[in-house]
């Protein structure tokens, strides 16, 4: 990132406080210091940096009792915290000055700093943009969350299959975060509910826990661009009410003393590593309860404080639900408000929905949460009887309306009385909240369309779009340095601190081959770190003027990183059969996370690994295609990869994925896309010019229509397609798998059988719409000027323009 050459002075005292930290923090002598030491040594000079701003920040907010956003999400990939704190205080450059007065360079223990993975994939991520975006929009905000003792899995690859380890990011402790052991709460589970006459006669449902534990507070501030603000990123930690119960422990029962305080700690242990599927253990929903808690407790607190009574709430707190993981607040939330505060039922319920909004992410059904109605009653009874009560409120507030139709009652209810009793949080959240927003055009319509299609009908104002954006300090001006260069060379410093409106100048340079040659230059840079990268992990060689051709991401079957694989070996027989053909020298990079349990997905990484060993061993084909897969994906993994590439796959089946937020990071970078018209994709498509991407394959309505003809299996798209055959015959028969011939044979019977994902159905539009890729490539300036647009035309995709529209439309924060 250009930053103008620092100021002597700064650097002096940057390099000064660095070694203070490091002597009276870290505890060393400079000259005994070691890589680690000097990054806590800067990551607790910048913190320094970081409080002044952010206690200023706070008690302004306090002052002019600003309307507060709570961002309440089980998941924030957070990432590194080093460069992107030091870039927006605006101190990056000053820091690597002094570390380099003392001997020190700062890419090198930037590196060393352990990645924040406490999230999934998109969903995680899209959280720690907003909190970068609110922050840089000044929006007094909290994210609220919980500190995971071990983030997502770090993910090996032995002999080609995916293995888990834990990820151990607080080894060495977090010089971002402050411990606030004085902010706890108390968060209680199981019991019963005993229903006493309180004041006046009135019925008092009183809960009854039968287990207390504690949520404790920890702290780290997130800053926005130029130090803007300082909001606070709030993570809660389980603890046990006593440490060690003594008496226990001196009758000599040793375990038996400390296992409160297991269990208490238990529920900040992992980060659920499932990706769009709802995990069904008891200790998930213990999980979401507990933050849920802690945070309303927290916000009401602060509320009170500032306020004296709580009938004003939604005029000065926000509290946006990410996605159904937190959905459980609207009964936590009403029983605060009736049980503790004393509220009546009617008043509790016009400030539950006036204070709550929710997200949808997905619509898979697997992703959808609900909880069996018994798990419910043992875990939480008093939210329980609040759920059935908001239920009959419901239901009765229908039939007075003349809504009879007992289909209709069915479809709206809290309660799914199919499959077992279960509560259906989605709903829940709904009915809850004042406002529900999709996360793309599509996926809102299809939300208003399906999933949600009764409520909608009955709360036709409810549903709005929200299309999510990126932070563009992290995604260009942090990751790719040498675009952001050429950036402000064309276009000024002016463009930093409003991307959005004055990437449009790129336009201009579009038709210039002199810019196409340094945008080339910079990629070509860019892919030269990448192969160094490949080189030292997998020992692959790349050559940095093939196209690289990237898919990055969770594996899983919608996202049809299986569709990507057969285009792979289709082009590995191409070249075979045809060597006279002029196949331009391609790189297939692929990277992503299996959940754990998810087997199919787990064996597409296996399918991965097998048909690189094969077509990077083959000397026939002379360099033209080389595969990769990259183990480990996370933040920092996708830092180097996404300006590296040339070509970027979002290839779900259309209607599948909500909307994709890869996509817009290289897009921004100037990667060309071959997608569906899926999720975000389609408003990409409309932005950047059709003429400008490849988009191939069924639409969501003829995905939706094939679907309903009942049209399931592969077979018949395999009859018309000698080239699909001929590849999946070749997986059939073990030509990737010698060890294991019969290693596909089921993967590939099941697509005959059942072409869930339009694999088969997709595959001829998708080959040609790779020839087509092909065909720009060989044209320079055909390719570089779509480049070039691609990335001037993505300003709008920036997480600044979706959080100001959170803000006026949901949140309804002053302008
Ligand atoms: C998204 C999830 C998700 N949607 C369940 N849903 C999870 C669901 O651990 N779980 O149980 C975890 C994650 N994640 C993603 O959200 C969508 O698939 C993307 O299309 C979207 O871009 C992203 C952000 O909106």
């Amino acid at each position: 990132m250009p930053e103008v050459s620092p100021v002597p002075e700064e650097v002096a005292a940057f390099r000064a406080r660095i070694v203070d930290k490091l002597r009276y923090a870290v505890g060393k002598a400079p000259e005994h210091a070691v890589g680690f030491d000097w990054f806590e040594a800067v990551a607790l000079a910048t913190r320094d940096h970081l409080v002044e701003t952010w206690m200023d920040h706070a008690s302004r907010a306090y002052r002019q009792s600003s309307k507060r956003v709570y961002y309440l999400s089980l998941e924030f990939l957070v990432g590194r915290l080093l460069q992107a704190t030091l870039s927006n205080l605006g101190l990056l450059e000053v820091a690597r000055a002094a570390l380099a007065e003392l001997g020190v360079d700062l890419e090198r223990i930037r590196d060393l700093e352990p990645d924040a993975a406490l999230g999934n994939g998109g969903l995680g991520r899209l959280a720690a943009c907003f909190m970068e975006s609110m922050a840089t929009l000044g929006i007094p905000a909290y994210g609220y969350g919980i500190r995971y003792d071990y983030g997502l899995f770090r993910q090996v690859i032995v002999d080609g299959w995916q293995q888990e380890q834990t990820e151990t990011w607080l080894e060495f402790g977090n010089p971002w975060e402050f411990e606030r052991p004085e902010v706890s709460y108390r968060i209680s589970f199981g019991g019963s509910v005993v229903c006493t006459e309180g004041e006046g006669g009135r019925q008092c449902h009183v809960w009854q826990p039968a287990e207390d534990m504690r949520a404790i507070a920890y702290d780290t501030p997130i800053v926005g661009w130029r130090r803007h603000s300082v909001n606070t990123l709030r993570l809660w930690r389980g603890r046990p009410e006593t440490d060690l119960h003594l008496e226990r422990f001196n009758a000599g029962d040793h375990l038996g003393a400390v296992a409160e305080s297991v269990r208490a700690e238990s529920i900040s242990r992992v980060l659920y590593p499932a990706d769009d599927t709802a995990a069904g253990q008891e200790l998930r929903l213990r999980q979401e309860y507990f933050f849920v808690s802690a945070s309303l407790q927290d916000l009401l607190r602060r509320h009170l404080k500032q306020r004296g009574n709580l009938l004003d709430l939604p005029e000065y707190a926000a509290i946006q639900l990410n996605d159904t993981h937190p959905s459980i607040a609207v009964a936590e939330l009403m029983r605060l408000l009736l049980d503790v505060h004393g509220l009546d039922w009617d008043k509790a319920w016009e400030l539950t929905v006036a204070t709550l909004s929710y997200t949808n992410h997905t619509l898979l059904p697997e992703a959808l949460e609900s909880w069996p109605v018994a798990l419910m009653e043992r875990l939480l009874p008093r939210h329980m009887q609040i759920i059935y009560l908001i239920n009959a409120q419901h239901i009765d507030h229908l039939r007075a309306q003349g809504m009879h139709d007992f289909d209709l009652l069915r479809a709206v209810s809290l309660i799914e009385e199919e499959h077992g009793r279960r509560v259906r949080m989605g709903n829940l959240a709904f009915l809850g909240s004042h406002c529900v927003n999709g996360v793309s055009t599509l996926h809102t319509e299809l939300m208003r369309k399906t999933v949600f299609a009764q409520l909608h009908g009955l709360y036709p104002e409810r549903i709005s779009n929200k299309t999510n954006g990126i932070t563009f300090r992290r995604w260009l001006y942090q990751s790719n340095p040498r675009l952001t260069a050429l950036l402000v060379d064309t276009l000024g410093e002016s463009l930093l601190d409003d991307p959005e409106h004055l990437l449009g100048g790129l336009e201009a340079q579009a038709g210039q081959t002199s810019f196409h040659q340094h945008f080339r230059t910079l990629r070509r840079q860019n892919k030269e770190a990448l192969a160094r990268l490949v080189q030292d992990r997998l020992g692959v060689v790349l050559d940095p003027e093939a196209l690289f051709d990237v898919q990055v991401k969770r594996i899983h079957e919608y996202k049809r990183q299986l569709l990507n694989l057969l285009h792979c070996v289709a082009l590995y027989q191409a070249i075979r059969d045809e060597p006279g053909v002029d196949w331009g020298p391609r790189v297939k990079i692929l990277a992503g996370k299996a959940a754990a349990s998810y087997h199919q997905a787990k064996l597409i990484i296996k399918l991965a690994n097998d048909i690189a060993r094969t077509v990077n061993g083959d000397p026939t084909l002379r360099g033209r295609l080389k595969v990769v897969f990259l183990p480990n994906y996370n933040v920092s993994l996708a830092e180097v990869i996404i300006p590296a590439a040339d070509l970027s796959e979002q290839i779900s089946t259309a209607g599948m994925e909500a909307s994709g937020t890869s996509n817009m990071k290289f897009a921004l970078n100037g990667a060309l896309t071959i997608g569906t018209l899926d999720g975000a994709n389609v408003e990409m498509s409309e932005r950047i010019g059709s003429e400008n991407l490849f988009i191939f394959g069924l639409g969501a309505q003829q995905v939706e229509a094939r679907r309903r003809s009942g049209e399931v299996g592969g077979a018949a798209a395999v009859a018309a397609s000698p080239r699909l055959s001929e590849v999946l015959t070749a997986i059939r028969s073990g030509v990737f798998s010698p060890d294991d011939p019969g290693r596909y044979a089921g993967l590939v019977d099941g697509l005959l059988q059942h072409d869930n994902f339009m694999v088969c159905a997709d595959f001829d539009a998708y080959w040609q719409a790779q020839r087509e890729v092909d065909a720009r490539w060989r044209v320079p300036s055909q390719w570089w000027r779509s480049a070039v647009l691609n990335t001037a035309r993505m300003g709008w995709f920036s997480s600044d323009r979706t959080i100001r529209e959170y803000a006026r439309e949901i949140w309804r924060l002053p302008e």
